[in-house]
């Protein structure tokens, strides 16, 4: 890449680029020269962090401050490469784009990935029962999450968390709120993580944030929640289907999620704007009682009327369109602990919720129907009411 474009589309990287690229020697390119429209991950002059003397420091705090050895901590960053595409994917969605939840839902909840969670759930029943019986985390739970995450396995992200975290780290791109201090605790957590499982730093893959596995833990939640499943002494999050569901289960345990409790009810939100903006306020933090809706109005179905607990009332925009509300408990706020949205806990919940009918729809036809050749699986049934479809 010319250096005149470096300097256009890497603002105050230039200087960056020359030292570092002198003095971490970067790996030989065959890429054949182009002038790529967005500048690649895998250009020429990738800039690696090695030489950087805030890099060199961080990384010597992150030794002492974590009692990891000085030398392998500086060797590890020094293959940290600089990622123009993470630097774009963190970026927030353009201004005006509305936030819809019939399109978020669906995005999440259809006829293939309902399909491929009953194949998760059928293949990995043993793990996710077990789950169920330490934790109190239902099936539909875990495999909503680990289908809205990943789509069971098939975007798991193929970056070097390595490069990832340092570059949200050190050169977090400006235009939105400056997340960098938290990438940097994740980044001395993937060096802890490293350690402890006896593998460089730069081998381990995940997305473009830093995320690992089939249920996108960062590594810093992997080193406080991950928990071994089956037993065999190693905890593995991306191959192991029987560890991740019990990470993810101990997970919701851990940020208090209540056996048995409903994640949220159906409610018609106070007419009066005054009473709906005071039910609003605290967001998806339960604050009221059944009897405090009641009092602004809310109108909650009968379950939740009979609901002890506290409940939250949660707005969901729709583009356009009227909003969607729920009335959430704490098992729902347990659930925005593992990604804080609450559009995000509702597609899972949803979309656990549909694996979990199209698996019985299943069962009880070959019930009806033991001779049939099988088992084939039928389409999902129609989920919530809100289907965009
Ligand atoms: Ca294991």
């Amino acid at each position: 890449m010319p250096l005149f474009l470096c300097r256009v589309l890497l603002p105050g990287l230039l200087a960056l680029a020359v030292g570092a690229n002198a003095a971490a020697a970067p790996k030989p390119s065959t890429a054949k020269p182009r002038k790529p429209a967005v500048r690649s991950d895998h250009a020429p002059d990738a800039v690696t962090y090695g030489s950087r003397p805030d890099v060199v420091a961080f990384a010597d705090d992150t030794a002492l401050t974590l009692g990891l050895d000085r030398e392998q901590v500086r060797a590890a960053l020094a293959e940290a490469r600089y990622l123009p595409s993470v630097a774009r994917l963190i970026m927030p969605p353009p201004a005006g784009t509305a936030k819809n939840w019939r399109a978020y839902r669906a995005r999440f909840v259809d006829a293939e990935r309902v399909r491929a969670g009953a194949a998760f759930w059928d293949a990995h029943r043993r793990w996710l029962d077990a789950a169920n019986a330490r934790y109190g985390v239902p099936p539909e739970i875990v495999v909503g999450i680990i289908g809205v995450e990943t789509y069971y396995g098939r975007l798991m992200g193929n970056f070097r968390v390595l490069d990832a975290l340092a570059t949200l780290a050190f050169d977090f791109p400006p235009g939105r709120k400056d997340r960098s201090e938290f990438f940097r605790r994740e980044l001395q957590q993937l060096l802890l993580l490293a350690d402890r499982d006896g593998v460089p730093a730069a081998a381990i893959r995940g997305s473009y944030a830093g995320a690992i596995g089939l249920g996108q833990f960062m590594p810093g939640s992997i080193l406080r929640f991950a928990v071994d499943g089956d037993g065999d002494q190693r905890i593995d999050l991306r191959d192991d289907p029987a560890d991740v569901v019990a990470s993810i289960a101990h997970f919701l345990a851990v940020h208090g999620w209540q056996p048995g409790l409903p994640t949220h009810f159906a409610v018609k939100p106070p007419v009066d704007t005054a009473d709906r903006a005071t039910l609003l306020a605290p967001d998806i933090v339960p604050s009221f009682s059944a009897a405090q809706f009641a009092e602004r109005g809310a109108v909650l179905d009968d379950a939740g009327r009979m609901h002890a607990g506290a409940l939250a009332l949660i707005e969901l925009q729709n583009g356009d369109a009227a909003p969607s509300h729920i009335a959430g408990t704490r098992n729902f706020y347990a659930l925005t602990r593992y990604n804080w949205s609450s559009y995000y806990a509702l597609a899972v919940i949803e979309l656990g919720r549909a694996v979990r009918e199209a698996r019985e729809l299943r069962d009880a036809r070959e019930a009806r129907a033991p001779a049939a050749p099988g088992p084939v699986m039928p389409p999902p049934a129609e989920p919530a009411a809100s289907s965009p479809r």
